[in-house]
């Protein structure tokens, strides 16, 4: 299928083996879902590092942050009744939930957009606390002021919400913890207030009445979030039927908020749509794309870790250009160019 993407020719800009793992004994197996800031004239991707142990013949192994912080292996033979194993990237055993992979963040800095490199100034950043045991994953960044918000998903045992750094200089970080709490994921603060509130979009769910739909949420101060509202949901017998979510920080136009999201269908196929919230009053949406604008269609999107994944939550606007960078296959970080006006002509009221 066509789509509005102009994927960079370089790609995948990064594959696991670009990366070193956390530790010894333990392995990249996917590297996605960057958030994207500038920063010293810089592009700067902060992205997720899923790390596991390559698998073995007849068991599976999955990893967990122990009490002390250090990552243990827990392995189970994959004919253990107690064990369901049906999805990549997360194993049920004895009725717990667990992911198959462990992810921190990792920062990477490029002069050009294309190549990226990380500096030993800038060390990564590991999930601390209980909150956190199984990981902290894509972290958007919304620079206001000069302080850049990273939210990012938290995921334990206790479940999956959005937590809330910080910073001004990527060295130092001020922790605010837990803002969304489970289920909850894809939180994406405005880079500016309106009127004289913070607005977020944010993704909670619910196994039963409800879904995985996109919310909208006000506050005073970027951290306290309040008035939620449910701005866009699933589609019925669309590519966007099962989830939605949102990537970064929505971008201001003319017409109003331009937010690029991702859907997925019950076959977990993920592509990207579009669509538009109004200057003053983001609660409305105006208008949004009934075709996404960018569907897997490369062979570095097609397979990998979870195969049929496009999926952003980091880019960066020039004018008319939007570049997107995009985890693919849950397993690649990529690249893309589109054009803010051809996106815009294609959303729908
Ligand atoms: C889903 C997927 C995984 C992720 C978990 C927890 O299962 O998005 O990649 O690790 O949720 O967030």
């Amino acid at each position: 299928m066509k789509d509005l993407a102009r994927r960079f020719p370089e790609n995948p800009l990064l594959l696991p083996k670009d990366i070193s793992p956390s530790h010894p004994g333990i392995q990249v197996i996917s590297l996605l879902n960057p958030g994207v800031f500038m920063f010293q004239n810089k592009v700067w991707l902060i992205v997720r590092l899923a790390e596991g142990v390559g698998q073995k013949e007849g068991v599976i192994n999955f990893p967990v942050l122990n009490a002390t912080g250090n990552t243990e292996i827990i392995e189970v033979p994959l004919n253990d009744p107690n064990l369901i194993a049906s999805d990549a990237r997360v194993v049920n055993y004895k009725g717990l939930d667990y992911l198959t992979t462990i992810s921190h963040l990792r920062l990477l800095s490029s002069d050009d957009g294309i190549h990226f490199k990380e500096d030993p100034e800038y060390p990564g950043i590991f999930g601390k606390g209980y909150l956190e045991r199984y990981g902290i994953e894509d972290c958007r960044v919304s620079q206001i002021g000069d302080s850049y918000y990273l939210t990012f998903t938290a995921v334990s045992d206790s479940g999956v919400g959005v937590g809330l750094k910080t910073t001004r200089d990527w060295r130092h970080f001020e922790e605010k913890g837990l803002i969304l709490p489970p289920h909850n994921k894809d939180c994406a603060i405005f880079e500016e207030k309106i009127g004289d509130k913070y607005y977020c979009l944010h993704r909670p769910s619910s196994k039963e009445i409800g879904g995985n739909y996109i919310w909208l949420a006000e506050s005073p101060d970027a951290e306290h979030w309040g008035r939620h509202e449910c701005i866009i949901k699933t589609r019925p017998g669309m590519w966007d039927s099962a989830r939605v979510g949102a990537g970064a920080a929505p971008i201001r136009t003319e017409r109003g908020w331009l937010e690029i999201y991702h859907g997925a269908n019950e076959a977990h196929q993920y592509c990207l749509g579009a669509f538009l919230m109004d200057l003053k009053d983001p609660s409305i949406v105006i208008a949004r794309t009934i075709d996404p604008i960018m569907v897997p269609t490369e062979v570095y999107e097609l397979s990998g870790f979870f195969g049929y994944v496009v999926f952003t939550n980091g880019h960066i606007v020039e004018g008319d250009d939007l570049t997107i960078y995009y985890g693919a296959a849950d397993e690649f970080v990529c690249g893309a160019k589109f054009s803010i006006s051809e996106i815009l002509d294609k959303l729908k009221i």
